[in-house]
C-alpha cells in the first residue's frame, strides 16, 4: 500500500526539457491542468501529496520519479544520466528526510534514473539504458540487496522507442506485469503473469497501480479493456502534453 506521493507541477519552460518525441511543444496551461488531474487521481487513491513548487531552473523537474528510488524503509537519491537533470536531485534530497531516516545516494561514475527501476514486491527490475549505467545499477543493487530485496538487471539499450525500462513495463501487483511486446519474452519476466500491450498502444504500458486502483493513460482502448477485464477499477488520464516530453504516468510522482 502507498500512503504518500511527492509531486512537482511543470514549470512554464517544460518545453525546453529533453525529448525525442517529435510531437511538438507542450501547451503549458494544458500540462498544468493535466498535472492537477493527475494529483487529484492520486488523492482519489488515498495518497497524501507533498507538492513541491515548480522549478524553472530544471525544465524536466516535473518528472520527479527519476531523482529517487523509494521503498517502504529506505530511499535512494539517484544521479540522473542526463547532465541537465542532475541538479534536480538537490530538491528531492531536501524533501526525503522528512519521511526517511535512511537516505542513500548513487555516486559518480554511476548514473541511475528512477524511471529505469521497477519494484515488483520484494524484487526489483533494474534497467540498463542510455540513462542508467552499469556502475549505477551495481550501486543500487548493492543497497537493495542489503535491505533483503532481490533484483535482476534488464538491458534495454537495443530496444527502440523506450527511454526508460518503465516506458515498457509496469507492476500491477498480484503477480502481474504489464509488458510491451519487445520485452515480453525476456527471461527476467518469465515467472510473472504477463499483460501484453499491443505495439500500437505501447505508450499505455506505463501505468500506475495505486492501492486498489490502476491509473492509466487515456486513449488506449484495448489496454484499458484488458485492465478492466482483470477487475481493476481504472482512472484514465490524458497525458498528451507530458508525452510530448517523453514523460508518462509514473514519471510524475514518487510514491511510498
Ligand atoms: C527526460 O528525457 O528525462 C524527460 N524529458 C522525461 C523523463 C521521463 N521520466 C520517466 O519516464 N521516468
Amino acid at each position: 500500500m502507498f500512503s504518500r506521493a511527492i509531486v512537482r507541477p511543470p514549470s512554464a519552460n517544460l518545453g525546453s526539457g529533453l525529448t525525442s518525441a517529435a510531437m511538438g511543444k507542450p501547451d503549458i496551461e494544458l500540462a498544468q491542468q493535466q498535472h492537477a488531474l493527475y494529483c487529484a487521481a492520486l488523492e482519489q487513491c488515498d495518497l497524501t501529496l507533498t507538492r513541491l513548487p515548480p522549478d524553472a531552473e530544471f525544465p524536466d523537474s516535473t518528472f520527479v520519479e527519476d531523482t529517487a528510488v523509494v521503498t517502504p524503509f529506505i530511499a535512494i537519491l539517484t544521479r540522473p544520466g542526463a547532465p541537465s537533470r542532475q541538479g534536480e536531485v538537490a530538491g528531492i534530497a531536501a524533501t526525503l528526510p522528512q519521511f526517511y531516516s535512511s537516505v542513500h545516494t548513487i555516486v559518480a561514475p554511476g548514473t541511475v534514473d528512477g524511471g529505469d527501476i521497477c519494484q515488483a514486491g520484494d524484487h526489483f527490475f533494474i534497467g540498463i539504458s542510455e540513462r542508467t549505467n552499469e556502475a549505477g545499477a551495481r550501486q543500487l543493487a548493492a543497497i537493495l540487496a542489503e535491505e533483503g530485496y532481490t533484483y535482476v538487471t534488464v538491458d534495454i539499450r537495443g530496444i527502440a522507442g523506450i527511454l526508460h525500462l518503465k516506458s515498457g513495463i509496469s507492476w500491477l501487483g498480484d503477480g502481474r506485469l504489464v509488458l510491451i511486446d519487445a520485452l515480453a519474452r525476456h527471461a527476467a519476466f518469465r515467472d510473472f503473469e504477463i499483460v501484453r500491450v499491443d505495439a500500437d498502444e505501447s505508450y499505455a504500458a506505463n501505468c500506475l497501480r495505486v492501492n486498489d486502483q490502476v491509473i492509466l493513460a487515456a486513449g488506449f482502448p484495448q489496454f484499458e479493456s484488458a485492465v478492466r477485464a482483470l477487475g481493476y477499477p481504472v482512472i484514465a488520464l490524458d497525458m498528451s502534453e507530458f508525452r510530448k516530453m517523453d514523460g508518462a504516468l509514473t514519471c510524475l510522482s514518487l510514491r511510498f
